[in-house]
């Protein structure tokens, strides 16, 4: 009985060193993070809706993997603008050139199981692109401007993520910045290719935007078309990886969390901030 007793003690020990559960948070520059998101009990949470946030250590991700490791303070904070967003103190560990946004996981698993690799897109792909531009309307060329593949789910099948943008990526002191349409047909599109079976290869897309009539100035907002893979990342544990999507908007910016439930990627979490 003694025996028996000494092992809760020992299990009841542990629980407490080890925080449950993932917290998903965004780092816009070295001095800001903002939850996305947390997984608890078996279910995604949005940041409005955590009510404390405890120390925790976190390991850094940027789209192709592991950059940093950083230590988070606990707490958490209304900001001014946006305030249905959930900021916390959070400290890098390691000296290292960092280029945002990026996004700090505190999860007690392995959070990318299988690589994430980039590779350089070949004609195939850019027809595949293409195609999906056509299908929409959009006459321009395909600007594949990330290109990675994994196994997302661990079926032995690698999954083929690419983002498209027209015009392509800004990036300003270290960070990425939205770039906004300059003329029709400019675009942003994140796509997954995925093989259903041997020979059944299909294309999913998760986000995409372009400007559609030329902005004038007189109604509505100029659009921003930057669409972009944030990063890979088991996000709730079972050993499959979510895909983390970034968009920009007019004086905006937005993360959205996809997990396949085996038929199609569907959002399972998403932040935003706009003014
Ligand atoms: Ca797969
Ligand atoms: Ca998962």
């Amino acid at each position: 009985m003694q025996k028996i007793w000494s092992v809760v003690l020992v299990l009841g020990f542990s629980v407490a060193q080890a925080p449950q559960g993932a917290v998903l948070l965004r780092l816009n520059d070295a001095g800001n993070a903002v939850v996305v998101g947390a997984y608890q009990g078996g279910r995604f949470i949005q940041a409005e809706k955590l009510t404390r946030l405890e120390a925790r250590r976190y390991q850094v991700f940027g789209p192709l993997g592991r950059i940093n490791q950083a230590q988070g303070a606990g707490g958490l904070k209304t900001p001014d603008i946006c305030d249905w967003n959930r900021e916390t103190p959070l400290t890098l560990l390691e000296r290292r050139a960092m280029q945002y946004p990026a996004y700090a996981l505190s999860a007690p698993w392995n959070p990318q199981p299988r690589a994430v690799t980039s590779f350089a897109p070949a004609a195939a792909h850019r027809r595949v692109v293409a195609a999906e531009l056509a299908r929409l309307n959009i006459k321009k060329a395909p600007n594949i401007t990330q290109a990675l593949r994994t196994d997302l789910d661990g079926d032995g099948r690698e999954e083929v993520i690419l983002s498209a943008n027209q015009p392509g990526f800004s990036i300003g002191e270290g960070r990425v910045e939205g770039r906004y349409a300059q003329e029709v047909g400019d675009y942003g599109l994140v796509m997954v290719r995925k093989l259903l079976s041997d020979t059944d290869l299909r294309t999913f897309v998760l986000d995409v935007t372009h400007l559609d009539k030329p902005f004038d100035g007189t109604e509505g907002m100029p659009t921003v078309i930057t669409r972009r893979i944030g990063a890979i990342l088991d996000l709730d544990g079972d050993g499959k990886m979510e895909i983390i999507t970034e968009d920009w908007m007019h004086e905006g910016v937005g993360s959205t969390v996809w997990r396949w439930n085996g038929r199609q990627f569907v959002k399972v979490l998403e932040w935003g901030c706009g003014v």
